[in-house]
């Protein structure tokens, strides 16, 4: 019996070993294959080429770049730029295994989430060993050729045609289909559909709140007519190749009334910013925003221009230029002498979104690659300070929130971890400091947007980049008094996408909350919360719903309510 056990554990010793060196054999032929297909040269047909700029354009460059130099992400160069490694140096297989389950900083999982296609992987692990190619340029000429001005003021109504409460409206960016959707947010009836362009971005309203302004990625603007029956697109030019931000002129003083009289673009490709008239969208001007970092520096001529609010107390644009980290506080008064009368600030790499403080006189904006807010003081047109906050800043325009213990604050999240950072802004020896870090619960950060409403007692956040798809479906309510949660809410199952941005409506007791599905499924939804209850009180859904991601509502764009 004895022999037999041991001639057992024998044969079952011998089988391992044979089994182990067939595995290391496996393992090294794979190395090999691995280093062969690394050591051959990366080229591309033309073809292929034009694939990959396109997915580049779409999908990688608002974080990397389109010069590949890095902003928000790192650069992606095949031989590096002396502070981030070479592409060249992953190899082909190692950039496919990043570009498919993405990275914990905010590098999304594009192959997993099936919005490239495997050979799309590759094809842009293999783009991005290659170097980047130029980029087109975009002149004054072509804003002008690009310019239609569809019904003329003079045809629009004097007086609003519609019954409906036109100022309680939602636009709703459908991002993927290219197009607005407008919403009655006193019914919840979906009021029309627009086509607005290839992935509309944002939407900010005149300050009248009579017409929307839409940009999307493809750097079109268009100015749709709220005050019409149904609501149409009533003028729309092309400010440049890709573009993030648009904004009206909200002054009326004794420098003169410019409400509604101009509006701004801000490019990324090419780095400038447009502005046009605000009724017409006839272009007027255009002013590059190529410069050195932080006004001294490397020249960057990919100098993008991210978000850009206007002042009420002055004719000032804001506007932030990621690359060189400057602000430029744009004085739009004399537009023959608009860049000379700029007062240019700087600041921290890479500017990116940011808001008003309660008051209306500081505007704060992140800086996401060094981890900090800056603090801009607009009337006094000068940098006020620049706040430790934490990993990959995202307020989008953050949010105003007040309580007993520290008076108003402005709110944002990260993208890098999972904290909530509230910052005093009244006048005394806490202005400027963060007064609370909110953790949130669970794993990781990946929160895009937080939003509250003077007339409501909770925060609410959002963690739609979390990697966990349980996090990237749960939206936080926090009490604005205690900073304590209050509720986790869930998206209810039969909608798949994530959650994202929410909107208050006119009267600030309801929240409207994206639920971003795929673009080819009908799993999209959006979520409308009774803001007290905290209760699910409608939902709008429909397979015309694609992809619905950025709410605006009319009267809260208007009069910067957030
Ligand atoms: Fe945005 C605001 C840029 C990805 C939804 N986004 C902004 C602003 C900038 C910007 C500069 C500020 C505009 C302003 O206030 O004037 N966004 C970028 C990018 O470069 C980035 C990272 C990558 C890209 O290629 O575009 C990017 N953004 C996204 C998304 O993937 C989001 C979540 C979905 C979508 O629709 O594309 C998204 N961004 C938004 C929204 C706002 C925004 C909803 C406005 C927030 C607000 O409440 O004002």
């Amino acid at each position: 019996m004895k022999t037999t056990k041991l001639w057992v554990f024998l044969l079952v010793v011998v089988a391992m070993t044979i089994s182990c060196k067939s595995e290391n054999k496996k393992d090294e032929t794979k190395k090999e294959e691995v280093k062969k297909e690394e050591s051959k040269e990366v080229t591309l047909t033309d073809a292929e080429m034009e694939k990959a700029k396109k997915i580049f354009f779409n999908t990688c460059a608002g974080c990397h770049g389109t010069t590949r130099k890095g902003a928000t992400g790192p650069s992606l160069l095949p031989d590096g730029d002396g502070k981030f490694a070479s592409t060249k140096s992953f190899g082909t297989d190692g950039l496919v295994s990043i570009i498919t389950n993405g990275l914990p900083g905010g590098m999304p999982d594009w192959g997993k989430q099936g919005i490239l296609s495997p050979d799309e992987v590759r094809l842009m692990a293999k783009f991005i060993q290659l170097p980047p190619p130029p980029v087109p340029k975009y002149t004054m000429d072509e804003v002008k050729k690009s310019w239609k001005l569809i019904i003329p003021v003079a045809d629009r109504p004097t007086k609003p045609m519609t019954k409906r409460n036109w100022k309680n409206f939602f636009g709703v960016v459908l991002r993927d289909a290219g197009k607005v959707a407008i919403f009655d947010g006193d019914t919840k009836e979906k009021v029309t559909v627009l086509n607005t362009g290839f992935a509309v971005h944002i939407l900010r309203t005149s300050s009248s709140g009579r017409y929307f302004y839409s940009i999307g990625r493809d750097g079109k603007v268009t100015l749709i007519d709220l005050w019409m029956e149904t609501p149409k697109i009533v003028a729309e030019a092309k400010a440049s190749f890709d573009a993030r931000s648009v904004e009206v002129s909200k002054y009326n003083g004794s420098k003169g009334n410019f409400k509604d009289k101009y509006i701004i673009v801000g490019g990324y490709t090419p780095s400038h910013y447009v502005v046009f008239d605000a009724m017409t969208l006839k272009p007027l001007k255009l002013v590059k925003t190529d410069g050195k970092v932080l006004g001294k520096g490397e020249y960057r001529e990919e100098a993008r221009v991210a978000s850009i609010v206007a002042s009420h107390k002055d004719p000032i644009w804001v506007v932030n230029v990621k690359e060189t980290g400057m602000v430029y506080l744009v004085d739009y008064s004399d537009l023959d002498k608009i860049d000379e009368n700029t007062a240019k600030i700087p600041t921290a790499q890479f500017l990116h979104d940011g808001g008003w403080d309660h008051s209306g006189k500081y505007f704060l904006v992140a800086a996401n690659a060094v981890n900090k807010i800056v603090v801009i003081d607009v009337e006094n047109k000068k940098l006020e300070t620049i706040i430790d906050v934490g990993v990959k800043p995202h307020p989008g325009r953050g949010t105003n929130i007040h309580n007993k213990k520290h008076g108003w604050m402005w709110v944002t999240g990260h993208i890098g971890e999972g904290k909530i950072t509230c910052i005093a802004t009244d006048k005394g020896p806490n202005q400027w400091k963060v007064v609370k870090n909110i953790k949130m619960e669970g794993s990781g950060g990946g929160n895009l947007f937080v939003k509250s409403h003077p007339n409501s007692k909770h925060l609410w956040a959002d963690r739609a980049l979390n990697t966990q798809v349980k996090l990237q479906r749960s939206i936080y309510v926090y009490d604005t008094e205690t900073l304590d949660l209050v509720k986790t809410l869930k998206v209810p199952e039969k909608y798949k996408g994530r959650a994202v941005h929410m909107e208050y409506n006119k009267a600030g007791d309801e929240v409207w909350v994206s639920c971003w599905g795929k673009k080819d499924e009908t799993t999209s939804a959006v979520l409308i919360y009774n803001d007290k209850t905290l209760e699910l009180k409608h939902v709008i859904d429909g397979d015309w719903l694609v992809t619905p991601t950025g709410k605006f509502n009319v009267y809260n764009t208007a009069h910067d309510i957030y």
